[in-house]
């Protein structure tokens, strides 16, 4: 069969469902291919902090912006490996480490070899988020055995002219380009809370649903607004808008896993069950997402207990592939 594509109005459309047939959908579509009761959980990690040139309007660490951050350069390999260690023994089957850059100097590529190593070498699933990659560097990080690459695409290619200035929603796109062709997995999703229109978020999921292979992680982030960034005093999206989101996302994409990401903190526990009711099954688990607080460990344990959900290194049902 042919793959699907599809059209900003489509996607608008399941947007413009009635709430419970939208839900009933999407609960549909993640049965067919996930075990519900399973969770996948991925512990993030900063390796390199602020100072970033670039000036994404959410960011806490964009140089441009004052947002009281404290910088911090490359990490060391050895305190890398203790957080993964930490991580592994919490329970987390994959660890993402992220680092506020444009793009990866050549310099930089050695430490970053040496972290994935070394992480790989714990057993846990590996994830980088490094900025724009040429194609070089996105073959070596997936011959050093880097599985997972986060690279979002964060809103539409409509309004991210918006939101970025200093590089394009094309450079974003030939990032993508060059980790499919090197054969490691993507994770690449979005914002929401920024300002976009409800035909933005159906936008930038239809760029994603149409890759020719959709992205294996599509995490979705509630904006956490920072102080002294363009966006400090957004106003937080509407509770159902945003489960729509998380359920439309499960409907364009019906074999991804779809993360439930930034801003879990202020979120209730009811709101995060409708999100898993939705189609999200996966999670950041851990004190602090890069530089802002995330969900406490002990809540995610007891909410996973209260809905009977088991943290699983992939949810997907066995006879799908
Ligand atoms: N510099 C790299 C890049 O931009 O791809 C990697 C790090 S960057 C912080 C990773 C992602 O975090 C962004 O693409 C964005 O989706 C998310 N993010 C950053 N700040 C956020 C915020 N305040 N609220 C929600 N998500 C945020
Ligand atoms: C993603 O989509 N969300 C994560 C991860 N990929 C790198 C980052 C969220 C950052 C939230 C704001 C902060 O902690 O700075
Ligand atoms: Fe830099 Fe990434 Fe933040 Fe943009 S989102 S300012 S590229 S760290």
């Amino acid at each position: 069969m042919s793959k699907k594509v599809w059209t900003i109005e489509d996607a608008e459309a399941l947007f413009e469902q009635p709430l419970f047939e939208l839900l009933f959908e999407a609960q549909k579509v993640h049965r067919e291919h996930f075990d519900p009761t399973k969770i996948q959980v991925s512990r993030l990690l900063s390796i390199k902090t602020g100072r970033c040139s670039e000036d994404c309007k959410y960011c806490s660490q964009s140089v441009r912006y004052d947002t009281g951050l404290d910088a911090e350069k490359l990490m060391e390999v050895q305190k890398v490996i203790e957080a993964a260690k930490k991580a592994k023994e919490d329970g987390a089957s994959r660890f993402c480490m992220g680092a506020a850059w444009r793009n990866p100097k050549d310099r930089d590529m050695p430490y970053i070899q040496k972290m994935i190593e070394e992480v790989k070498a714990l057993g846990m699933e590996t994830c980088m988020t490094l900025g724009s990659l040429t194609s070089e560097q996105a073959k070596t990080l997936a011959e050093t055995g880097l599985d997972y690459y986060n690279h979002n695409v964060d809103t539409s290619p409509e309004f991210y002219g918006e939101i970025v200035t200093t590089h394009s929603y094309q450079n974003r796109l030939d990032t993508l380009d060059h980790v499919r062709e090197s054969g490691m997995k993507i994770c690449s999703g979005g914002i929401i809370g920024l300002g976009e229109t409800r035909r933005d978020r159906a936008s930038m999921l239809t760029q994603l649903a149409n890759m020719l292979t959709p992205p294996e992680s599509v995490p979705i982030n509630r904006l956490i607004p920072i102080k002294g960034t363009p966006l400090g005093d957004n106003k937080p999206v509407d509770d159902f808008d945003f489960v729509r989101t998380i359920a439309v996302a499960r409907i364009m994409m019906p074999k991804s896993m779809v993360r439930l990401s930034a801003g879990r903190e202020n979120m209730s526990s009811e709101l995060q069950a409708l999100c898993f009711m939705a189609g999200a099954n996966s999670i950041f688990y851990g004190a602090k997402l890069l530089t802002s607080p995330n969900a406490d460990q002990d809540d995610d344990n007891a909410l996973f207990e209260r809905l009977n959900l088991i943290p699983a290194d992939s949810p997907m049902l066995d006879n799908v592939c």
